[in-house]
């Protein structure tokens, strides 16, 4: 029978899951609304009732090897809990992905959502093969993902890779982590449209900054250069430090493919990071679009599967 898993991204607002095989071809697909405010038993409950209803229409027709699941704030894989994370109240030290597998009955992998849009990208999208990358999703916040040497890099408790949280100008916007002028204040979804709505005086989305950028709107386009010289700085200082051949860019904000955006941080990194590390340099906007999260987080669960039947193909090998 064909294996599949299933793949849950926890957002702030909505709560996805999808049944996918390992070459990351989807199958049905559920969201429900987060409602973070009940409280996080609220939250894993949803979360394993989503997972039940993609597991009944799977029955007799796949497999379920493992539940993959991508949260925002730090976690610890390992003991599948989550440390903080000012978007969902109440998540402090709470073990969802053990919740969720008690409720399921099935193993669960718990990572970060930027880690698990990252290594959707690179297994299935844009970043296949590329060993040296990392990916922003730019949402509600600044997600990130770092891979050096084809493999993610998590740091020594399951921390790297907050890209959100360096510092763009100190004593700056106040931010959600309790410090200030971190990248997503100035970067995210949620900031560019708050910038927007000043520029513009109304209410702008980010592709309605983009069409008004392209219809000759000066203030609209001076909002994205302001926005691009931002990024520059913010992706500099990771150019700076990781040298990689690839920048993903995913999340809301790209999901039409980032508009004018790119070329427009193209064109001022060349005064923030040294031209032989920005040479072949690609900056690209994720191919798997709203989907890197799930699907990320699905080949999370069959990588845990294939660990967890290493050792027995190895006995069997050896008889
Ligand atoms: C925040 C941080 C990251 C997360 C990112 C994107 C918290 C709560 N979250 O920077 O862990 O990856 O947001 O999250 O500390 P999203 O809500 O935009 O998807
Ligand atoms: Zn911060």
């Amino acid at each position: 029978m064909k294996k599949c898993a299933v793949g849950v991204d926890l957002g702030g607002t909505n709560i996805r899951a999808v049944l996918a095989d390992d070459d990351g071809k989807m199958g049905p697909r559920l969201h429900e609304e987060t409602c973070a405010e009940k409280g996080p038993e609220h939250v894993a409950n949803k979360i394993a009732d989503l997972v039940q209803q993609l597991v009944a229409q799977a029955a007799n027709t796949c497999e379920i090897v493992g539940i993959g699941i991508g949260s925002p704030g730090p976690l610890s894989r390992k003991r599948k809990m989550i440390f903080q994370t000012p978007n969902l109240p109440g998540f402090e030290n709470y073990p969802l992905g053990q919740r969720v597998e008690d409720m399921c009955g099935i193993p669960v992998s718990l990572d970060n959502d930027g880690n698990c849009a990252a290594h959707g990208e690179h297994m299935f999208g844009v970043a296949r093969g590329v060993k040296e990358f990392f990916m922003l999703t730019i949402g509600t916040g600044i997600g990130g993902g770092i891979f050096s040497k084809d493999k993610m890099i998590h740091g020594k408790s399951d921390g790297a890779a907050e890209i959100g949280h360096l510092c763009l100008y100190p004593g700056g916007i106040k931010c959600n982590c309790g410090r200030t002028g971190c990248f997503e204040q100035y970067c995210s979804a949620t900031a560019i449209e708050r910038r927007a709505a000043k520029a513009l005086n109304k209410k702008t989305t980010v592709p309605e900054l983009f069409w008004a950028h392209e219809a000759g709107n000066q203030d609209a386009s001076k909002c994205l250069e302001e926005v691009a010289q931002d990024f520059s700085i913010g992706l500099g200082s990771l150019i700076n430090l990781l040298e990689p051949e690839m920048i993903v860019m995913g999340g809301g904000a790209f999901s039409t493919g980032g508009g004018p955006l790119i070329p427009m941080i193209t064109e001022r990194l060349v005064g923030q990071a040294f031209p032989s590390s920005l040479a072949d340099l690609k900056i690209v906007s994720g191919k798997l679009r709203g989907n890197s999260g799930v699907l990320g987080a699905a080949a999370l669960a069959f990588k845990q599967r294939a660990k967890l039947e290493e050792p027995l193909i190895a006995s069997q090998s050896v008889r």
